[in-house]
């Protein structure tokens, strides 16, 4: 560390500088993020100092998270689901994997996952000493229910479901999938990490929440298309007692009890989401939803106009294509089986697809 202290001006210079050699966000088409909301950026300041970890000293934040975590139950069809405030889809998914192995109990415990999940599963199975079995995807990149229920056996102690693919952005078969683990008495898992943001805001949308009575839990990440501030994750549960599962006793805190992984959490990006929720209600969401489904649409027709087939037809605001040339300073991203991939925040505007396009008109020539 320095002996003496920069001066503010100096430093606050010095960070403005490295700012500024960041990607400017209107030529990002390969993030799942976008620029915060402006409520949520007022939110997160006025909450800044805030630890929803220590729940007794902020009671007003705390009961601003749970009433976050009731706004996105009753979106998702269950009122009275219980949750909390994480860090995002990744821990979201750990917490959903250590819930279902420790209800399950078994010695060698697996779990059953579409081969299209995020990595962030990769990183739970590695923590948790779980083995990974992998289902494979249909034609339209999404998990085969028949081939789901053949892996499962007496040691499955959970299945993964995803409602918005990170690569393509299809919804797997959630419905299908609810039955199966209703029939086999599986803890079934539904990762809307991104869709569930986008898919209750649509006109017509797959079934993928707790009606279907399979779902036991659910991730969403409001700093994915919530356009909350960053990290805020939320995982939801069909009951209490999977969350408890995972109690330990925290005997100095003002609880004595807590069942989250992080223990300092912030409450700032949390209210920021909610905040989001609050200002915009269902007709804002869904004016930007249908926004940003319009743009992905426009996108897949300007692409094809050159020549550049879509490989799916999403079931959200994620565009994927055959090979193509892109110009600098666009930042797209390649799927794993080697499709261009394109995702249609609110910060890719109609304009940012225009002049996108015009760009690649001009190098695929
Ligand atoms: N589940 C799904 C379906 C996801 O798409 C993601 C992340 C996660 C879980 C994990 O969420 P966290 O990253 O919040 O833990 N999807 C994006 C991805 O990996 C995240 C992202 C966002 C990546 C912005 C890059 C970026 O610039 O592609």
């Amino acid at each position: 560390m320095r002996e003496k202290g920069l001066s503010e001006d100096t430093l606050f210079s010095f960070l403005l500088s490295k700012k500024k050699e960041d990607i400017d966000h209107a030529h990002i088409l390969s993030s799942m993020c976008t620029i915060p909301h402006p409520v949520a950026v007022r939110a997160h300041l006025q909450f800044m100092e805030t630890n929803l970890g220590d729940p007794g000293l902020f009671p007003g934040t705390t009961s601003l998270e749970r009433l976050l975590v009731e706004r996105l139950g009753a979106l998702f069809s269950l009122p009275s689901a219980c949750g909390y405030a994480t860090s995002g889809g990744t821990e979201s998914n750990i917490q959903a994997l250590r819930m279902a192995r420790q209800l399950a109990g078994v010695e060698r415990p697996n779990v059953v996952i579409p081969e299209s999940a995020h990595f962030s599963f990769q990183k739970a199975c590695d923590i948790l000493c779980l083995e990974m079995r992998t289902v494979a995807l249909d034609s339209g990149f999404r998990m085969d229910p028949q081939s789901a229920r053949e892996l499962i056996d007496r040691n499955t102690c959970c299945m993964v479901g995803i409602a918005g693919t990170t690569e393509y952005g299809v919804v797997d078969p959630i419905s299908e999938l609810s039955g199966i683990a209703k029939d086999l008495g599986v803890f079934f898992h539904v990762d809307a990490a991104f869709g569930g943001m986008v898919l209750p805001f649509l006109k017509h949308s797959p079934v993928f929440d707790f009606s279907l009575p399979g779902v036991s839990s659910l991730a969403v990440d409001p700093h994915k298309m919530g356009m909350s501030t960053i990290p805020a994750g939320v995982l939801l549960v069909r009951e209490r007692e999977s969350l408890c599962s995972l109690s330990v006793d925290t005997p100095y805190l003002t609880v004595k009890q807590e069942f989250t992984l992080s223990g300092t959490r912030p409450g700032a990006s949390a209210v920021g989401a909610l905040a989001v929720l609050e200002f915009l209600g269902m007709e804002g969401m869904r004016d930007i939803v249908a926004g940003c489904m319009k743009n992905t649409y426009r996108l897949i027709d300007g692409m094809e106009t050159y020549g550049i087939s879509r490989a799916v037809i999403p079931d959200v605001n994620v565009a994927t294509f055959g090979p193509a040339r892109i110009p600098p300073p666009w930042k797209v991203s390649w799927t794993r089986r080697g499709h261009l991939r394109l995702v249609c925040m609110p910060h890719v505007h109609a304009g940012v697809v225009e002049s996108f396009l015009k760009d690649i008109g001009e190098h695929n020539a």
